[in-house]
C-alpha cells in the first residue's frame, strides 16, 4: 500500500514537473479563485519592468493572494461563489473572522488581474473617447501623468494609484493603501499602478518616482480604451 501510494505520488510529481512550474502552481491553487497566466511573456515589458520582477510578482505575490483566498473559501463556500467585485463592495457581509483576509487577498487578486491587463509591450498614446475623457476630466495626458505620478509617490509604504471611471465616463485619480481598491466603494477602476516595492525593487530599488515615470511606457492604451467602453456599458467588473 505504502509503495503503491508513494509510486502514485512520484508519478503525479513527475507529470507536474514535465508540465513546468505553472502546472505545479495550478495544482496548489485549487479552488474557486484562479491565477490566469500573464497575457504576455515575463520579459515583454523590458526594459521598463524586468522579467524577474514580473515572474516573482505574478508567480509568487499574486499567486499567494489567490492561494490565501482559496484557503478562506474552503471554510466559507459563499466567499467562493460570490463574484469578486460584489465580495469587495460588501466586505461588511463577510464573516468578521476572515474579513481582513478577504480584504487583503481579494483586493490583491482584483488589483493584480487589472494590473496585468492594462500593461503590454508597445506603449503609445490614448485615443478615441478615453483620450477625450482624459482631456476633459484630468487636464490632458501630460497633466494626468504628472498628477498620477505625484499621487503614487505620496503613497506611504505599500499601495496603489488608480484612475477610476464612473458609469457616465467621468475619470478621477485616487490612491489606496495596502491592497485596497475603489471596488470596495462600489466604484470601477479604469487602470492603476502598483507602488508596492515588490513591483519595482529589483530594477529601481528606492527610486519609486523613476518606476512611476517609466511605467507609462508599458500602458496598453488599447486595453484601457476597451475598459473605458465597458465602464460606460456597465460591463466592467475588475
Ligand atoms: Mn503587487
Amino acid at each position: 500500500m505504502l509503495i503503491t501510494r508513494r509510486a502514485a505520488l512520484a508519478g503525479t510529481a513527475a507529470a507536474a514537473l514535465a508540465l513546468g512550474p505553472r502546472a505545479l502552481f495550478a495544482q496548489a491553487a485549487a479552488g474557486p479563485f484562479k491565477l490566469d497566466p500573464l497575457p504576455y511573456p515575463n520579459n515583454a515589458l523590458e526594459p521598463h519592468i524586468d522579467a524577474r520582477t514580473m515572474e516573482i510578482h505574478h508567480g509568487r505575490h499574486h499567486a499567494a493572494y489567490v492561494n490565501n483566498l482559496n484557503n478562506v473559501a474552503k471554510d466559507h463556500p459563499a466567499i467562493g461563489s460570490t463574484p469578486l467585485p460584489d465580495l469587495l463592495a460588501k466586505l461588511g457581509d463577510v464573516p468578521e473572522a476572515v474579513r481582513t483576509a478577504v480584504r487583503n487577498n481579494g483586493g490583491g487578486h482584483a488589483n493584480h488581474m487589472m494590473f496585468w491587463q492594462v500593461m503590454g509591450a508597445g506603449g503609445g498614446q490614448p485615443g478615441g473617447e478615453v483620450a477625450q475623457a482624459i482631456d476633459r476630466d484630468l487636464g490632458g495626458i501630460e497633466k494626468l501623468q504628472n498628477d498620477f505620478n505625484a499621487a503614487g509617490g505620496r503613497v506611504f509604504g505599500s499601495g496603489w494609484v488608480f484612475v477610476t471611471v464612473t458609469r457616465d465616463g467621468k475619470l478621477a485619480i485616487e490612491t489606496k493603501p495596502n491592497q485596497d481598491t475603489p471596488l470596495m466603494e462600489g466604484k470601477r477602476v479604469l487602470f492603476g499602478n502598483d507602488v508596492w516595492e515588490h513591483a519595482y525593487y529589483l530594477s529601481y530599488q528606492n527610486r519609486r518616482p523613476d518606476y512611476l515615470k517609466a511605467w507609462w511606457n508599458v500602458v496598453n492604451w488599447g486595453k484601457v480604451g476597451e475598459r473605458y467602453a465597458a465602464a460606460k456599458a456597465g460591463t466592467l467588473t475588475i
